[in-house]
């Protein structure tokens, strides 16, 4: 009979462990059993929530040595890092924090997981940036802005009461990667956020992320003293409002001692600001740093500032926020994103990194894939974001790279910080794509240590969320490595940017115009295509943006023969007919790039098809139909592009080159109904 009831549960058991993969578990993949070691394997002093949770970890997931965990303050300059030495018989945790000790144990069960050795160990880490935060531009009616994983994870309707599991899921995932913050909530915010009711609910959210090391931030709305609190106005420099907000950070304080500041949006995009009553950014940003310095909050304040305006929208930010350079508080930092446009699969990177010399300097990615085939698109993030850390702004002579100057190396600051746009929802594998689990972990991980390698990240992410199997190892890291490019070509190659089809930004619309709308909205005011050739003019013939570039990028992107290729379209006006360093004409060039980029979408189906033995059913086919999407997505821009641009060129479209399938009339009629407004 006890046999007969083993049997059972082994029957209803095995279709939960072996078929049942919806992505759930993330690179955790661990067993759900506690087969790791004992208690008694385990010293450590003190009890502590995160200590204890760290325990937990080691119970049920290392299999190795004895451990122990120690808190020494003499590690203070490691900050919330840690060592990890093998000595005599059992391997010691060191860190200033229990944070610390957390993070070595998850250093550890990676290194298990990815079948790494772990005698001999003499690790020392020290994470790149002090605030490793996601920005979830989740609404508070549960929709989420550019999300593409189902509804927002936070449940604002059944808070304080009904806690989901998954909010605990979601903090360990964070902790096992190093993120140690996170805005809650979208950057176009709603005033009700700091209402009594909504920082209630917002107070267990923070409970719950606390032992994993996770403190909250806000996005906070500029007009809240006047749309919440009933004032005239929001006027930075009128005293009442300037007490408004000292009451509303006390009010915070009170309830979430540890909450981490605020990020703001302000006059961008429609959203209410300091200038609405002719007061700078410097007036906005210092005036909530002021209120928020007694608790030692800090506030991010956006550079991604545009207004329709004669001035090239790629030279806007730089222009407002140069001028107000040293005039910010020390508890401010400016939030710039990687580009000067709007995340787009390539841009040069934003000129007003390093060139605020006084003011401390964030990097805002985006994860989630807004304008890169959002979750149906396998799209690996790790290069992107490598190249705009690893870029030399020359700003303090040459190597002078992004990631030295944000990161307190040369320009020390109080407090370093990075950020990313959160591509998380409420779909059961938390991203929409399974290989977009990927890009929350590369950023993670280089928030971490910026100087890992896309490809050591790669590595460690398919070994934990896949197999460590060779035979699947390589080939699904050389599609991830070179899918960022891949989507570049059939999307927008040599530097062409923003010809998405406005709104929803999923597919192309090159002959978008501005009819009744904004230029700046539009795909024809960024490629410039007319009979003589492609692209927006950026030199000194054209809006001069290049001369927001220390020497010598300013004449390296101002020379159309020095300027590196990828960018040629983001810094010139190229005639069709311009010789490119291979001997191709632009056109020819053009041409090649987009049918690479959809040779090699049809390469990753093939890839993807012989690994099926590797990889569960559920996870094999939701990949598999997601190529098939991105196949046909690479064609239709390809089509859409060549056959639009092929209008003005007048050239035909190389011999070796797949043909069109599409009519440029019959694209020109897809609209997609997927709603928003730019
Ligand atoms: C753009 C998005 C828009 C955001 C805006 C921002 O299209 O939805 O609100 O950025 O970052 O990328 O504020």
């Amino acid at each position: 009979m006890q046999n007969f009831k083993a049997y059972i549960l082994i029957f209803l058991l095995i279709p939960f462990s072996i078929f049942a993969e919806d992505g759930s578990k993330l690179w955790l993949r661990f067993p759900n059993a506690k087969n790791g070691i004992s208690a008694d394997k385990i010293i450590s002093k003190g009890n502590n929530p995160t200590l204890e949770i760290a325990k937990k970890e080691l119970m049920n997931h290392w299999k190795g040595q004895a451990l122990e965990l120690r808190t020494d303050k003499s590690l203070k300059h490691l900050k919330d890092g840690y060592t990890i030495k093998s000595i005599q018989n059992r391997l010691v945790i060191s860190a200033e924090k229990e944070i610390g000790l957390l993070y070595g144990v998850y250093h550890l069960l990676r290194l298990q997981e990815t079948k790494s050795s772990t005698s001999n160990l003499n690790i020392t880490e020290k994470p790149s940036y002090d605030v490793r935060i996601l920005n979830h531009w989740d609404n508070l009616d549960g929709t989420i802005e550019r999300g593409y994983a189902g509804y927002s994870l936070w449940k604002w309707e059944d808070l304080p009461n009904k806690i989901s599991p998954r909010y605990e899921e979601y903090a360990r995932a964070n902790a096992s990667i190093g993120i140690n913050a996170t805005v809650l909530n979208n950057v176009n915010a709603s005033p009700k956020i700091l209402s009594k009711d909504y920082l209630e609910k917002v107070k267990v959210l923070a409970d719950i992320f606390r032992p994993y090391g996770i403190k909250v931030y806000l996005s906070v709305n500029f007009s809240s003293p006047k749309v919440l609190g009933g004032l005239e106005n929001s006027d930075p420099l009128n005293k009442d409002v300037q007490k408004w907000w000292k009451n509303k950070a006390n009010e915070i304080y009170k309830i979430i001692p540890d909450f981490g500041g605020f990020l703001v949006k302000a006059n961008s995009e429609g959203q209410p600001g300091p200038q609405d009553y002719g007061r700078t950014h410097a007036d906005g940003a210092n005036m909530m740093g002021d209120v928020l310095k007694p608790n030692g909050g800090i506030v991010m304040w956006r550079a991604f500032v545009y207004s329709p305006s004669k001035e090239d929208r790629a030279k806007q930010a730089y222009l407002e926020f140069v001028p107000l350079d040293g005039k910010f508080k020390d508890n401010v930092i400016v939030q710039i994103k990687n580009g000067p446009v709007d995340f787009q699969p390539r841009e040069a990177f934003n000129p007003l990194f390093g060139a605020l010399k006084k003011t401390p300097e964030m990097v805002e990615f985006q994860i989630t894939q807004e304008y890169l085939g959002f979750s149906n698109h396998l799209v690996y993030l790790a290069p992107l974001f490598k190249e705009t850390l690893d870029s030399d702004t020359y700003s303090d002579g040459k190597g002078s790279t992004i990631a030295k100057i944000t990161d307190g190396t040369l320009r020390p600051a109080k407090l370093t910080a990075i950020s990313a746009v959160a591509n998380i929802g409420e779909d059961k594998n938390w991203t929409g794509h399974h290989f977009a689990q990927a890009n929350w972990y590369a950023f993670g991980r280089l928030a971490w240590n910026h100087s890992l390698s896309s490809e050591q990240i790669a590595d460690e992410w398919i070994k934990m969320t896949f197999t460590y199997n060779q035979e699947f190892v390589k080939p699904v890291k050389e599609m991830m490595l070179s899918s960022r490019e891949t989507a570049v070509d059939y999307m927008m190659p040599l530097g062409l940017h923003h010809i998405f089809a406005s709104g929803h930004h999923y597919g192309p619309e090159p002959w978008g115009d501005y009819k009744g709308g904004r230029p700046d909205w539009s795909p024809v005011y960024y490629h410039q295509a007319n009979e003589k050739g492609l692209g927006f003019d950026r030199t000194k013939s054209g809006s001069n943006a290049v001369s927001q570039y220390f020497p010598p990028l300013d004449n390296i992107y101002g020379n159309i023969k020095t300027t590196p290729e990828n960018l040629i379209l983001w810094f010139h006006h190229v005639p069709w007919d311009y010789k490119m360093k291979d001997g191709k004409t632009l056109w020819e060039e053009l041409s090649y790039k987009y049918d690479t980029g959809v040779k090699n979408v049809r390469d990753y189906q093939k890839t993807w098809d012989v690994l099926q033995k590797f990889v569960d059913e559920d996870r094999f086919k939701s990949v598999q139909s997601r190529l098939k999407i991105q196949a046909k997505d690479a064609v239709w821009w390809k089509d859409a592009c060549l056959l639009y641009f092929q209008q003005f060129s007048k050239m035909p479209i190389p011999y070796d080159i797949e043909r069109p399938v599409h009519e440029l009339e019959d694209l020109k009629k897809i609209k997609l109904n997927m709603g928003h407004h730019n």
